[in-house]
């Protein structure tokens, strides 16, 4: 699958960036549990802006896309949070992009990447990420637990990422209170936003902040995730594309 390709190529990576020094720490992003309009006490969706050139379901996006200008753009939109992709190799990011928009904007980021080893969490600290993705489907039990204490300790957020029930389960049993509902399958792309109405309920402890991820397109399909009790969106292609933000954000 394709998660396993990404997979294939984060361990080269992993290789390359045990040799380089850490880059220079530019300053830790805002804490999403702790920002004013806390993710939990709002009567309007938070969303979680995405900078995204690529991938490698839909191709290109927006290559010519200026990260420090698309994040002040979400941020005036009103977003609660900014996400970066810095995978290079499959979605045209990179750490250097993260860094940039730390400097530019005041919003907690997260750092959008396959983390398979704690020198990636290192970087993305450095870079100054205050949260990080850790896909569940990615990742053993083992690694899953080693990545999310690291991070933890590290004083880094961590979104937990899942697509089914048995992940879910997974999510909850590390004691994830971050966690984000993929509704696309990494392995097939196939989009279905009936996934977060399936699992959301699963989760039972009220601090812990659910993020519907993925295919979120229009004022219905923000409806649609909204009935469940969720606390935000996480919402990439839609805003990349869009010559109006600021008119899908007041939608
Ligand atoms: C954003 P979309 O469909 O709005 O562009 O999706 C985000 O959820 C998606 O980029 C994503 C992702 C990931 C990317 C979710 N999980 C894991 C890379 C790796």
């Amino acid at each position: 699958t394709i998660l396993d390709k990404i997979i294939r190529q984060k361990e080269i990576e992993v290789e390359l960036l045990k040799k380089q020094p850490l880059p220079e720490f530019s300053g830790a992003a805002k804490s999403i549990k702790k920002i004013e309009h806390s993710f939990h006490n709002t009567q309007q969706m938070n969303v979680i802006a995405e900078i995204k050139r690529s991938s490698p379901s839909k191709g290109e996006i927006d290559m010519a896309v200026d990260p420090v200008k698309q994040a002040k753009l979400y941020e005036s939109c009103g977003a609660g949070a900014i996400s970066v992709l810095t995978d290079e190799t499959f979605f045209n990011g990179s750490m250097e992009d993260l860094r940039n928009v730390r400097k530019a904007v005041d919003l907690p980021i997260l750092c959008k990447d396959f983390m398979i080893d704690p020198i990636q969490i290192d970087h993305a600290k450095a870079a100054g990420a205050s949260i990080i993705l850790l896909i569940v489907a990615a990742l053993s039990d083992n690694k899953l637990q080693e990545l999310f204490e690291y991070a933890t300790h590290q004083g880094i957020e961590v979104l937990c990422e899942v697509h089914d029930a048995n992940e879910m389960t997974r999510a909850i049993e590390l004691g994830a209170t971050i966690i984000g509902i993929n509704n696309r399958n990494l392995k097939t792309f196939e989009v279905d936003l009936s996934a977060t109405e399936q699992l959301a309920s699963m989760v039972k402890n009220p601090d812990t902040i659910l993020i519907s991820e993925s295919g979120i397109k229009s004022r219905d399909d923000v409806i649609q995730v909204g009935k469940e009790d969720i606390n935000g969106i996480l919402v990439g292609e839609t805003l990349m594309r869009s010559n109006n933000i600021a008119a899908l954000f007041n939608e």
